[in-house]
């Protein structure tokens, strides 16, 4: 109780997630009505009640026909301004943002669309509430690179919206080895580098994130754990690793929070962070997230402080920006 007006109380930052799982089963089912499409779904309570999965590739299934109802410029709008006042509820003062550029542009859907609905909503956070943000466009690796290199240019118009680009969707059988060509061009470009890595796939997947991709921050990353050569690297270097306890639950990542690394990745000095990853679907945003692992592992009021400072520290702030926060 006293670790929960603590977890409410310090501001903090979130670097893992996506917007579009924040799209909760009530504006979902709005947002179809609104714009005339059917759900399979009789209703809210149905949709929540699909929300079982056995592994990530269950999860991604539901997501993507969630997304599907996303058509216009208001209704990404809708959905980011949704987030950013659940954000200014929990005291997140900054965030940065994933979205899945494919999911929306294979469905005729224009980028133009997806980005001006979303930044509006980031603009308007800032100006009511001051929550700073930044926007980075993940590809999805269960397509091709040459998918990603098209989307990628599709992206370079609103380059300055983009803080930098991410890997996300199904890991196994999709290895970071698989976008090699195209994080060099991003870099070319001068953005940042984030990956999804190590969370069903292997540590090796992390090193390839690493040395191939140039990841400057590892999405999820809890495999590092059976590793001991890397987790010494991710110590050494301080590669953040963006972890999110209730989603590693729910995808059966971890089978208990009791067993979950992330107390154990804090000890062997990594920079690791607490976010929500996909909160609409895995059961809590990022204050629940904070609260469970604290209890599960039995974090200390410094464990804790030590977490929400290291969300600004491994954020793409500008190091002047961070001081305010650290
Ligand atoms: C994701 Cl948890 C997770 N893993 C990989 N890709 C994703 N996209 C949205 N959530
Ligand atoms: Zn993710």
């Amino acid at each position: 109780e006293n670790l929960t007006a603590l977890i409410q109380a310090i501001p903090k930052a979130e670097l893992h997630l996506h917007i579009e799982g924040t799209f909760e089963p009530e504006l979902i089912f709005a947002l179809a009505e609104r714009n005339n499409i059917p759900l399979k779904y009789a209703g809210v309570e149905a949709l929540r009640k699909a929300y079982e999965f056995k592994n990530l590739q269950e999860f991604l299934d539901i997501y993507y026909q969630g997304a599907d109802v996303l058509l216009h410029e208001q209704d990404f709008y809708d959905l980011t301004m949704a987030y950013l006042n659940r954000c200014r509820q929990e005291n997140i003062v900054h965030t940065e943002l994933f979205f899945d550029p494919q999911t929306h542009t294979h469905r005729g859907v224009a980028l133009k669309t997806v980005v001006s609905g979303i930044q509006k909503a980031l603009d308007d956070a800032r100006e009511q509430w001051g929550i700073t943000s930044f926007l980075i466009p993940n590809f999805l690796r269960h397509l091709s690179e040459e998918d990603a290199i098209s989307t990628f240019k599709e992206c370079l118009p609103f380059r300055d919206y983009f803080a930098g680009f991410g890997l996300d969707s199904s890991e196994l059988g999709h290895p970071p080895t698989k976008f090699e060509r195209v994080f060099r061009m991003v870099r070319e470009e001068g953005f940042r580098v984030v990956v999804h890595a190590g969370e069903e796939g292997p540590a090796q997947n992390i090193w390839d994130s690493l040395n191939l991709l140039h990841a400057e921050r590892i999405d999820h990353g809890v495999r590092s754990i059976d590793d001991p050569e890397l987790l010494k690297e991710l110590a050494k270097r301080q590669t953040p690793l963006t972890v999110c306890p209730l989603s590693n639950l729910k995808l059966k990542v971890v089978d208990d929070l009791k067993d979950h690394p992330l107390k154990k990745l804090l000890n062997a000095g990594i920079m690791a962070t607490v976010n929500s990853d996909d909160p609409a679907y895995f059961g809590g945003y990022l204050n629940q997230n904070f609260r469970e692992t604290a209890e599960a592992l039995k974090l200390s009021k410094e464990e804790i402080l030590k977490l929400a400072k290291n969300s600004f520290k491994a954020s793409f702030l500008s190091e002047h920006e961070k001081e305010r926060w650290i």
